[in-house]
Order: structure tokens, then C-alpha cells, then sequence
């Protein structure tokens, strides 16, 4: 194991990793993809699944669970009458979602409670572990909903009224899946916020370096673009003549590419979405609908890429002569943790001899959203081939382990 010199202390709690492995085996059962993977999209069945699940082991442990009216689970255990020490992530999935993106940190919060249990330790203030809703953003932008509500970001009746991809509204499925609570979201400032997450980019692996202090997240913005072309025939209709919405879309898709690889350093664009219409073999699309989605950690830089995509998009529909309306998504500046949080993290790797350094997030995270709220941080863990949001995604048992002991040590030296 990593870092067994940290266990020299026998009095100690500790993190008992094949419980750890277990409940994410049990967890992964809900929404598993026959090839692999997990789909929990929030507020699904498979979500409500999950949040049952994770309500049940809460309470088994003693904790006492509150679920806010944006459905935020949070599970507080003992202290005194102070601010509490929150930790934890989400447990709702992308569509190839992996095993560990934001579940593993919810149930290392899991193990970090149950390991001060075994050890019969209390902590001066209260530790909340929680789980926020709709981290993923996939089914119902914007991402980080959960926790954006919970610091007073997106007003809960704006919340609720947000219609996903699939045509219902957040409010219509947080009710279907029994899960809006009576509690305003907010109801506890956090005193820290730590969360642990698997990195889903290279960087920690490639080096062969163990723990990520993460210093900040990046910038984020996206934008929903609806193309109007006109339906024609694909064998009659002249090129010259043509409107062709899939067209457009394809130039977009090409422009995002170019001008993320042009930019370089931090800067990333993605097409992740493309509906046509009518979306047959023998007709020039009428319309196409997809989604552009921008980051950097540089709030000057992803203005001036957002600037280019409005300046190529008002080209492209002068040359095509097509309707282009554009909707944002989303939209988050990029954040950074506070000095003393991030070597908190540092700190705590080096006493418990693991490998560190200093990375920003190239992926959101409800540490985001906290950082408005309370001084917050990140641990990471590695990724292995940097894949995530692929069914793929895996971290090594003893990265995993190492991930759990820096989750508890850095929350019980914030508890005390
Ligand atoms: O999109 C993100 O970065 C996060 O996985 N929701
Ligand atoms: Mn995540
Ligand atoms: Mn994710």
C-alpha cells in the first residue's frame, strides 16, 4: 500500500479499502451498461436508485440526512454547535459514464466517516458529506446544478423550470424521483469544502505522481447554436442553391477544433452534440441543433474564443444563407482555490508520504460552485490513459486508497 509508513500510528483511524471497492461495486450495479460503464443521468430512475442507495448507508453509518429542495443529500455527523467541514461530490453519471467520476469522492466521504466511526473518534466540528444534484449538466444544463442552487447561484424556481434534453423540466423529475426536500438549499455554511475526484485528464499518471493539489477550475461556457437551413431534395437541388443546416453545423464543428488547436495552452472546444432534421439519407437538412462547449482557465482567453465563435457564426450564415440562433448553456468564470486550501492538500500528502502536485481542473466540479461559499479545494486522483466520460474510465485500487486516506486526513485536520 502507498504510503504504509503513514499507518505506523495504530490508534489512528483508517481507511479500509476493500469496503471502499465493495460499496462502489454495489453502487456501480445501479445503471450498469451491459458493455461496461454506468448511465445514471440526474434525476433518472437509475439516479433515484443511487440516491436511495447512498440515503440507506448514510443512515446506517448514523448520519443524519437532510435533502434540500434542489434534492442535495447531505449527511452531517456529530460535532459541536460550529460550522461543518463538507466533503463530497456527485453520484449522477454522463451517459458513458464511468465507475468513479464524482461517486468515488462521495464514497471515500462514505468510508472517511464509517473509518472515524471504527476508530471511535469525534471531531470538534460537524462533518457534512454530501451529494449534489445534477453535477454532470448532460440531461439538464447547466452543469453543477445542485450545488449552484446551494450557494444562491440559480434561483430554485429558475432551477426547476429548466427543460432537459429529453423534454421534462428538472422540477417535473426531482418530484417524479421523490427527491424535493423541504430544506432551502444553503441551509449550512460550510466552514471548508474538500472534494475528492478522480483527475480525467493524463497529467497525474504521466508523471507517476500520486495526489493532485488542484489550485483552481476552469472557465466554462456553453452555447446551444440552431441552425435554420430549408429542406430540399439531395439529387434535384443545385450546390449553389442549397441552405444546408448539417453543412453548417459540420463548418462549426471543424471551427471549434481548428480554434482550440490555434489557441493552445488551456484552451478547449468541443461539438459533443448534432441533432438533424428531418435526419434522412435523401434531404438537404433544414435544421441542426448542437452544442459548443468552450474552457480556459484564462476568463480574457475564453472571451476572446467566444468572440471568434460569434464572429465566424454570423459569417457562416451570411455565406449559407441560414438562420443561426444561439442559447447559452452555461457559463462559469474560472475559479481559484484559496493558497492555504490547496497546501492544506499538500501538506497533508507529504505527512502521509504520497507524491504531489499542483494542477488546475480542465473539468468542472461542484468545488466550483463552493469556492462562493466557503474556502474550498480539490484532491485528485489518477486517471489511467487520462480517460473519463468513457466507460473506460479506471484508477488503480491503490490510487484510490491514497485518494480516501488524503480525503479523511484533510478533513479531520480542517474538523479540529
Ligand atoms: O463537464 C464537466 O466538466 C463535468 O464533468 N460536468
Ligand atoms: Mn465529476
Ligand atoms: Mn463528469
Amino acid at each position: 500500500m502507498i504510503g504504509a509508513s503513514a499507518y505506523g500510528m495504530t490508534t489512528s483511524p483508517r481507511i479500509d479499502l476493500d469496503r471502499l471497492l465493495g460499496r462502489l461495486d454495489a453502487f456501480n450495479r445501479i445503471g450498469a451498461l451491459p458493455g461496461g460503464g454506468n448511465c445514471r443521468l440526474a434525476l433518472s430512475d437509475e439516479d433515484r436508485a443511487g440516491r436511495d442507495l447512498l440515503v440507506r448507508w448514510m443512515r446506517d453509518l448514523g448520519l443524519t440526512v437532510t435533502v434540500d429542495a434542489i434534492g442535495n443529500i447531505i449527511g452531517v455527523r456529530g460535532g459541536e454547535d460550529v460550522a461543518p467541514v463538507m466533503f463530497g461530490s456527485h453520484i449522477d453519471s454522463v451517459g458513458t459514464g464511468g465507475r468513479y467520476d464524482g461517486l468515488y469522492g462521495v464514497l471515500a466521504g462514505l468510508e472517511t466517516c464509517e473509518a472515524l466511526n471504527d476508530a471511535g473518534r469525534a471531531t470538534r466540528r460537524p462533518l457534512a458529506l454530501v451529494a449534489f444534484t445534477n453535477e454532470e449538466g448532460s440531461r439538464f444544463p447547466p452543469y453543477a446544478m445542485g450545488s449552484l442552487v446551494y450557494v444562491g447561484g440559480l434561483a430554485l424556481e429558475e432551477a426547476y423550470a429548466i427543460r432537459g434534453i429529453d423534454g421534462a423540466t428538472v422540477g417535473e423529475e426531482l418530484r417524479r424521483i421523490g427527491y424535493v426536500g423541504t430544506v432551502r438549499p444553503g441551509f449550512l455554511t460550510p466552514h471548508a469544502y474538500v472534494e475528492l475526484h478522480i483527475e480525467q485528464g493524463p497529467i497525474l499518471e504521466s508523471e507517476g505522481v500520486v495526489i493532485g493539489a488542484v489550485e483552481g477550475i476552469t472557465g466554462l461556457s456553453w452555447t446551444e447554436v440552431a441552425i435554420t437551413g430549408r429542406a430540399a431534395h439531395a439529387g434535384t437541388t443545385p450546390m449553389h442553391l442549397r441552405r444546408d443546416a448539417a453543412w453548417a453545423a459540420g463548418e462549426i464543428a471543424v471551427f471549434v477544433r481548428r480554434l482550440a488547436q490555434g489557441m493552445g495552452g488551456h484552451q478547449k472546444g468541443t461539438v459533443g452534440r448534432i441533432e438533424l432534421y428531418p435526419n434522412l439519407v435523401n434531404v438537404v437538412a433544414e435544421r441542426a441543433v448542437l452544442t459548443v462547449d468552450l474552457r480556459n482557465t484564462d476568463e480574457t482567453l475564453l472571451q476572446d474564443a467566444k468572440r471568434q465563435l460569434a464572429g465566424f457564426l454570423d459569417r457562416l450564415a451570411a455565406q449559407e444563407q441560414v438562420a443561426i440562433a444561439t442559447r447559452s448553456l452555461a457559463r462559469f468564470a474560472p475559479v481559484s482555490f484559496p493558497t492555504e486550501m490547496v497546501s492544506l492538500i499538500e501538506t497533508t500528502a507529504r505527512e502521509l508520504a504520497f507524491s504531489c502536485r499542483r494542477l488546475p481542473s480542465g473539468a468542472g466540479h461542484d468545488a466550483q460552485m463552493m469556492a462562493r461559499l466557503c474556502p474550498a479545494t480539490m484532491i485528485f486522483v489518477p486517471s489511467v490513459g487520462g480517460l473519463s466520460h468513457n466507460v473506460r474510465e479506471h484508477t488503480e485500487p491503490a490510487h484510490l486508497e491514497a485518494g480516501a486516506a488524503m480525503l479523511l486526513h484533510s478533513v479531520l485536520r480542517l474538523a479540529e
